[in-house]
């Protein structure tokens, strides 16, 4: 087999890449370890920022989006008995968030792709990059018990955190900063009347907790969990007591419950990989950074890594620039690290720590700072626009000359 692009991994990233490219006239291959099925019913984010609703639209897959999605103009935080809203749209002079499920998103591209004719290898296994430093590289894999190989131009690595892309750079190249939680976020799903019209983060002295949504009849709630819990220790009933002691009390009162439809644990990392890049492989999203879901930064990064892999490779086809290639893991660093901090910092601030020292500070002193920056920063509206500006996301960066 021979394309252009060799893409690892069909999940957001792999499958918004290949269908950029595929409307540039740029042929690729995505080679997937497990099923559709499988993929799809995983349950991940549900905020998607201005940058990544664009990307979408602009690769012709945003019609149900726009007609499902729900478009959010503020969030909550709330915290000692407050409840203070963050006005995205008014403190960014206009921007929003879409909340719209990464199991939606993933749908319409799989759907894009079937319709457009796309070759994507499912339950493929052992895929193995080779060559990427020289001309001619290629990726290995078996299929139904018989060894493929795909032979290309370029490389994207878009399988995740646990894929084998990562690997494929020798240690001596890479540096890998990491940063691991001592909880996880236990998340519930239920065909339920959401909470609230708007997101809202409770910090309370139980731990965190989160009220999301799907859609007018969907609902999505995390509790911070220590990272020891069991899901099966965790029955419906039990969440929801749980989920009411931490919600604001009116927002409790008319909480509506229901039988869950999907229960899981995560558990919270920061993580970063440089370069992102090694001769002609390209790490992008969840396979070069991970962050703590508290900033919902996870899969719009991974976007805004494949806006910035599309923009490249289409000036490498189209006018036939080899050398821009070099700029990506540079322009994709500076965004990662800037939504890193965010998650990273709205974790410090939201979470409980419980005796855990953190950053080398006791843990009263610790809880103690982030008390004050919460305040601080909610009080006054250039510390709420602070928020506002990182929650709807930075803008994304183009390419130098
Ligand atoms: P994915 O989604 O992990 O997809 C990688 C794909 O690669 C496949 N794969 C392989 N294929 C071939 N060979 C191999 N050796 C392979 N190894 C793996 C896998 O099967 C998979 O199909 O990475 P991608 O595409 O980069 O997408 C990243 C996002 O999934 C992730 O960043 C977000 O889900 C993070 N996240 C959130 N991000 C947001 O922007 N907003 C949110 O509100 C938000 N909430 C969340 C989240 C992540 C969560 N969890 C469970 C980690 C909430 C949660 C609870
Ligand atoms: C979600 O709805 O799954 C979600 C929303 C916001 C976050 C994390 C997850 O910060």
């Amino acid at each position: 087999m021979k394309t252009q692009v060799a893409i690892i991994g069909a999940g957001p990233s792999g499958l918004l890449l290949g269908q950029l490219l595929a409307k540039q006239g740029i042929d690729n291959v995505i080679v997937e370890r497990v099923t559709g099925d499988y993929v799809l019913g995983r349950i991940r984010a549900g905020v998607l920022e201005q940058g990544m609703v664009d990307l979408l639209r602009e690769a012709g897959v945003a019609e149900r989006m726009d007609k499902e999605g729900e478009v959010h103009t503020g969030v909550e935080l709330a915290f000692n008995d407050k409840r203070v809203r963050i006005a995205l749209d008014e403190l960014t002079g206009g921007d929003t968030v879409m909340v719209y499920g990464q199991t939606e998103v993933t749908r319409d591209l799989m759907e894009a792709r079937q319709a457009a004719g796309l070759t994507t290898v499912y339950e493929a296994s052992d895929v193995q990059i080779h060559d990427v430093k020289g001309e001619a590289p290629y990726i290995t894999f078996e299929k139904n018990g018989e060894q493929v190989r795909l032979d290309c131009d370029y490389v994207a690595g878009c399988d995740g955190f646990h894929g084998a892309s990562r690997k494929t750079i020798p240690d001596d190249v890479k540096t890998e900063h990491e940063r691991v939680y001592p909880f996880g976020w236990l998340g519930l799903l239920s065909d339920t009347k959401p909470a609230h019209d708007e997101l809202i983060y409770c910090k309370t002295d139980r731990g965190f907790a989160l009220a999301s949504m799907r859609s007018p009849t969907r609902s999505r709630y995390y509790l911070q969990v220590p990272l020891t819990d069991k899901v099966e220790q965790w029955s419906d009933d039990a969440f929801w007591a749980e989920l009411k002691r931490r919600l604001p009390a009116d927002v409790a009162a008319t909480l509506e419950t229901g039988p869950s439809i999907e229960k899981s644990i995560a558990p919270l990392r920061s993580f970063v990989c440089e370069p992102m890049q090694y001769g002609k492989l390209f790490l992008v999203g969840d396979a070069a950074h991970i962050v703590p879901p508290t900033g919902a930064k996870g899969l719009n990064l991974a976007a805004s890594d494949v806006a910035t892999l599309y923009k490249i490779l289409t000036r490498v086809y189209k006018e036939g620039d080899k050398e821009c290639v070099t700029q990506y893991s540079e322009i994709c660093l500076r965004r990662v690290w800037h939504g890193e901090r965010f998650s990273w910092w709205m974790t410090n601030m939201m979470h409980d720590f419980g005796s855990v020292e953190v950053n080398g500070t006791d843990s009263v002193t610790f809880s103690k700072f982030m008390e004050s920056e919460l305040n601080f920063y909610t009080d006054n509206e250039a510390g709420r626009r602070v928020i506002a500006m990182q929650y709807v996301g930075l803008p994304y960066e183009d390419l130098s000359k």
